[in-house]
């Protein structure tokens, strides 16, 4: 644990040395307010993490309420290597700034950022730690927060294969890095590598579908009407029988984000590279996701 301790110590340096936003407190380049906005798997502290795409789309857009659904901090990587631009430090102050500004912000932690479960039940500049929530929207349905590694066999059961699968996924983050830095020089359009190769798998291991039942059946059980984790890095929303099941995304590849308009209609957004506004998450780019799902 005293590497844990190490990696928060110098995390708390950095922080307490931050320079100051360039825009400090205002709302300019606003697009659009929502009501809530839940986002995970930012995965800080790592080279893959997307800083500056999730501080556009933070200031972008506005919210009464942020949920941080998990891995938002990856002290595992942090662990073995520190790596902590400006930018990841921007991203921390940006959101204490929004909780001082009246947003509420609500930080349930994931097993990357398992050292933040050890203060649940305090806050942080205003941001409140839980180990999970119930959101009620607008329109008055009750969807359980939750990061979702509970339900990862994998992390439960065998941690050291976990750290395993973590090592391959940073490859292929890095080799996806490799090729995109080529294809950009070529003038191809942005491609993920991970991506690609997580849905090419997908029938083989069927471990997405497992867990997503898994999460919706579980939030049945205890009377919600629906859910939001993270996690598996795969944004989604779909009717599990009868459960409406979310996974916000992640801030590594996809830059998806759920969303509640003040309505308490649910949408997924992706946010573009060097695009002003987000796109509906669906068609070619992630064919998994679903627009504008109220259910
Ligand atoms: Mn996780």
């Amino acid at each position: 644990m005293r590497t844990m301790f190490d990696a928060t110590g110098m995390l708390t340096k950095s922080l307490l040395s931050a320079t100051p936003d360039a825009d400090p407190d205002s709302d300019d380049g606003a697009q659009q307010r929502y009501r809530t906005i839940f986002i995970s798997d930012v995965h800080l502290g790592t080279p893959g993490c997307q800083a500056a795409a999730l501080l556009d789309f933070l200031r972008a857009h506005p919210s009464d309420k942020l949920y941080l659904v998990g891995d938002m901090v990856d002290g595992w990587q942090l662990r073995r290597r520190w790596f902590w631009p400006q930018s990841h430090n921007d991203v921390v102050q940006k959101l204490l700034r929004r909780a001082r500004k009246g947003c509420q912000v609500i930080y349930v932690p994931g097993n990357h950022d398992e050292f933040a479960r050890e203060f649940i039940g305090h806050q942080f500049g205003g941001i409140e730690v839980v180990s999970e929530a119930v959101h009620t929207t607008a329109d008055g349905r009750q969807l359980w927060v939750i990061h979702g590694d509970y339900f990862d066999a994998v992390v439960q059961c065998a941690r050291w294969l976990a750290y395993v699968g973590d090592n391959l996924y940073e490859f292929t983050l890095k080799l996806n890095r490799y090729l995109n830095s080529l294809r950009a020089r070529l003038g191809l359009p942005y491609w993920s590598l991970s991506a690609y190769l997580k849905h090419k798998v997908k029938s083989a291991l069927n471990y997405v579908t497992d867990f997503e039942v898994a999460v919706a059946s579980e939030a049945r059980r205890r009377g919600h009407q629906g859910v939001v984790c993270g996690h598996i890095h795969r944004a989604e929303m779909r009717d599990i029988n009868g459960i409406l099941y979310c996974n916000d995304g992640d801030w590594v590849e996809s830059r998806t984000a759920l969303v509640e308009h003040f309505d308490g209609t649910l949408e997924l957004v992706h946010w573009s590279p060097g695009n002003e506004v987000p796109n509906r998450a669906h068609a070619a780019a992630a064919p998994q996701l679903t627009e504008g799902v109220t259910a």
